[in-house]
Formats: C-alpha cells, sequence, structure tokens
C-alpha cells in the first residue's frame, strides 16, 4: 500500500489524537495571535489571551470567525505570514458576494496535497492507477488539489480540467484512466454522454471515483456507479481551509474521515453557537491546526451536518462527518417551511427520473411559489400528454410527501435543461429580485 496511507495517524486512538491537536492547537493559537492583527482584536474583545488555550478543551473559549470576516479582512487581512512567503493563492467562486482568496505556502501545498493524496488512497488507488482529474484547474482548489494528491500517491495524473466531455471521454478509454475525480453532477453528465455515445461502462477502465465540491444524494451516487461501472466515492473541502480533501470517504461509504491532524471539527447550534454534542445536527466549524498562510481558528462553514465516532470497517479511527446536506445559505424558506434542494433530488432519482433538474422560487401575491422542472429521458419523452400529466401529478405528490409543501411539476424535453461541467446551479430564487 502507498505510503499515503498513514495508520499512525488515521488509526491512531482517540486520546493519541486528541493529544496531537492540542499540542498543535497551542502553538497554533499563538502564531495567530502573533500574526494575524484581525483575529487578535477578536480575542482582545473577548477577552481571551493566547494563554489560555492549553488543550482541546480549551477551544470553545476563541471566538469564532465567519465569512463576513473573511469579507472585512480581504484580501490580506487574514494573512498569517509575509506575503513573500506565499507560493499560491485560491479563491472562491464569488457567486454570494465578494470573493475569498485563500494563501499558501509550500508547507500548506504539501499538507493539502497530502489530504488529498490520502483520500485517493482511501478510494483503492495505488501507483499503478491513472487518475482523471476533471475538476477545474485555475482559482477554484478541486484541479490543482487533486492533482497534488494523485501525484503524490504515483498516479499517472491526466490534468484534464473540466469541459470538452467528449474528448474526456477518449482519453479516458484511449489511456485507461482508472478513477474519475470530478464533481458529481459532471460525472452524471459523462455518464449520460457515455451512453450517447454508445460505449458501455464494459468499455472504459474506471475502477473508482471521487466526486464532491457540491452536496450529492445516495440516489446520485446509484445512479453514477451503475453509468460509468465504478464505486463513487465522496471528498469534502471547502477553499478557506485548503480545499478538497479536508474529509474523504472510504470503502465503507458511510460518511466522510476528517483529516483530524489538520483540521479540528465542531459542530454548534447555529443560532446560539452553542457546541452540540456528537451525533447532533447543527452547523460545522473547523479550526485548522497548522496551516500557516492562512490559519483559520473556529471558522464557521455554514455547512449543515453531523460528526460521528462510531468504530468504521475500515479500520480508520478519524471522526466522519455525514454528507452536508448543503449550507444553510443553500435552504429555501417556502411559505414557512425549510427546503433543501437535496431532497427535491432525492424523490426524483427515487421516482426514476434524471438529475438534470432547476427549482424555481417565486412570490406572487404575496405567497411563495415553487416550481420544479425536470427532464424526461427519451424514452419517457415519447408518452402521451396524459400520460405525461399524470406523471407530473404523481411527481408533485411523492414530493409534497417528502417536502410538506406542494411543488408545481413541470416535465420538460429530454436536454432542455443546461448541463454543469463543475458546480451544478439547481436553484433560481426570483424572490429575491424583488426585494
Ligand atoms: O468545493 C472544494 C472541493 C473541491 C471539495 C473538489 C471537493 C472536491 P469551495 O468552492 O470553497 O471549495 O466550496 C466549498 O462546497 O462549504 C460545501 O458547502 C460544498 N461542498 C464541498 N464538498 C462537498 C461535498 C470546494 N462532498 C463548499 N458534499 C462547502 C456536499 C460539499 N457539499
Amino acid at each position: 500500500m502507498s505510503n499515503y496511507f498513514q495508520p499512525e495517524i488515521e488509526c491512531a486512538s482517540a486520546s493519541e489524537i486528541r493529544a496531537m491537536q492540542s499540542e498543535k492547537l497551542v502553538k497554533q493559537v499563538k502564531h495567530v495571535y502573533d500574526n494575524v492583527e484581525y483575529y487578535r482584536n477578536l480575542m482582545d474583545e473577548k477577552g481571551v489571551k493566547p494563554e489560555d488555550i492549553q488543550s482541546i478543551d480549551d477551544l470553545h473559549k476563541l471566538p469564532f470567525l465567519t465569512k463576513a470576516d473573511l469579507r472585512d479582512a480581504y484580501p490580506y487581512g487574514l494573512l498569517g505570514v509575509n506575503l513573500g512567503e506565499c507560493v499560491r493563492i485560491h479563491s472562491t467562486s464569488g457567486t454570494t458576494g465578494r470573493r475569498v482568496v485563500a494563501f499558501y505556502t509550500q508547507k500548506d501545498i504539501d499538507l493539502w496535497e497530502d489530504c488529498c493524496a490520502r483520500a485517493i488512497v482511501a478510494a483503492g488507488g495505488n501507483k499503478d492507477d491513472v487518475c482523471q482529474v476533471a475538476y477545474g484547474y485555475g482559482l477554484f482548489t478541486g484541479g490543482f488539489g487533486l492533482n497534488g494528491g494523485s501525484q503524490k500517491v504515483g498516479c499517472l495524473t491526466l490534468p484534464m480540467s473540466s469541459g470538452n466531455t467528449e474528448r474526456q471521454i477518449q482519453f479516458m478509454q484511449d489511456l485507461q484512466a482508472t478513477i474519475l475525480c470530478c464533481t458529481p453532477s459532471y460525472a452524471a453528465y459523462i455518464g449520460e454522454t457515455l451512453k450517447e455515445m454508445g460505449i458501455s461502462p464494459d468499455e472504459i477502465s474506471l475502477k473508482a471515483g471521487i466526486f464532491g465540491a457540491e452536496p450529492w444524494t445516495e440516489e446520485m451516487r446509484r445512479d453514477i456507479e451503475k453509468a460509468l461501472g465504478i464505486k463513487a466515492y465522496d471528498i469534502y473541502g471547502l477553499t478557506e481551509s485548503t480545499g478538497p480533501g479536508v474529509a474523504f470517504e472510504c470503502e465503507a461509504q458511510k460518511g466522510m474521515h476528517i483529516n483530524e491532524d489538520h483540521f479540528y471539527a465542531e459542530i454548534i447550534d447555529p443560532e446560539t453557537g452553542e457546541v452540540l454534542p456528537e451525533g447532533s445536527k447543527g452547523e460545522l466549524v473547523f479550526t485548522s491546526l497548522d496551516k500557516e498562510a492562512f490559519p483559520l481558528l473556529r471558522y464557521r462553514t455554514r455547512d449543515i451536518c453531523l460528526l460521528s465516532r462510531e468504530k468504521c470497517s475500515c479500520g480508520r479511527t478519524l471522526v466522519k462527518m455525514r454528507k452536508p446536506m448543503g449550507r444553510s445559505d443553500d435552504m429555501m424558506i417556502i411559505r414557512g417551511v425549510n427546503v433543501f434542494p437535496s431532497q427535491i433530488e432525492t424523490v426524483l432519482l427515487k421516482e426514476g427520473y434524471s438529475p438534470n433538474y432547476l427549482i424555481e422560487v417565486d412570490r406572487k401575491n404575496n405567497t411563495d411559489t415553487l416550481d420544479v422542472s425536470v427532464e424526461l429521458t427519451p424514452e419517457q419523452f415519447s408518452d402521451t400528454v396524459k400520460d405525461i400529466a399524470k406523471k407530473e401529478h404523481d411527481l408533485a405528490s411523492a414530493m409534497t410527501t417528502m417536502l410538506g409543501i406542494s411543488p408545481k411539476v413541470h416535465l420538460v424535453a429530454p436536454k432542455s435543461i443546461t448541463r454543469s461541467e463543475g458546480k451544478a446551479v439547481r436553484v433560481i430564487d426570483k424572490r429575491k429580485l424583488h426585494d
């Protein structure tokens, strides 16, 4: 097995991990206090000094850092080292406000790539694999992160970036790619294109996929696994804390192990900020324990999930996070009811529809409206108008049962919804335009 299975860390006992985390935390708090004026001010406001933090048990004393803080401090305000020591920048897409820019020293890049290497090894990768990286390269962290991890494992790395799907498939066949890394929505699109090209999953060499960067359901996982003839693994991360590889799935495919030697995770009540006990659902908060250039302490991700230390069959002891249902920002409040796009996706795929859908929310006559357009498959498209009306009605009923409010369902022609090569856009909330 590759060097990037590190049992001394990945299978360490809870007390060993905690001791390692405590040691790193004490140093990290000092590093931040001494070098990051913005966070020093937050600590001073709360009356906390570095000496107050002697172990992980003291973490709760530290102030939170939010996305708003990152925007306030843009671009250099949270730098923990001189700019001259940084070797790389990545950034979020900035669709919901000002961009977040993250900085990396060479050591930060190394630890990030190690995390991605662990993820590839956990998905069965080794030096004989051909790893096709179809996440975007550039400011987005997906391409560079998995590229670095793949090279560390010793895989032959194909830096395809996203897009140009037919060329992706041609390379996949010609170079016998065994591992595919991309967003789940792009993996589904690649699967659909394979089918259209008349290529069966047996004619490609893929065995595993490492998919993340957006929420995806178990139903979507099964569809992708079937379409590509692979085992599909989840991977999680965010630009603010390096990128992909903060957490990764193992062969048990039941939640993602967090790389706890680098990232300490807490779950808090998003309303009160109170730390919740293991197993509770709440907002995920990360502390980077040894990142140098952009060392975020108690960073509120807005991702809603839960943590579990239940024994994992793979032997790893690293705490596991449940697949996030989506960000608290993705949650729509429609007629007072909380709705996540992933709930709609679950119903669609269970009822045999494609994962190509678009949710539109609006407000008419002071009432919220929810319209879900769903693409028919070419086989379903030949149905009569009467059949289609019945299908729309049945699908709307299934969604009402799941959501507690009734949507209007529109079944639309195959290929009429734009495909995604990166993160899929699933929701258009027109109410925001009226505000
Ligand atoms: O999406 C980093 C990444 C790249 C992760 C490639 C995995 C693979 P950002 O663009 O900053 O970074 O977006 C981070 O995406 O807070 C989650 O809301 C969401 N997200 C990431 N991975 C998952 C996942 C990258 N596996 C935000 N499941 C995070 C659900 C995910 N949501």
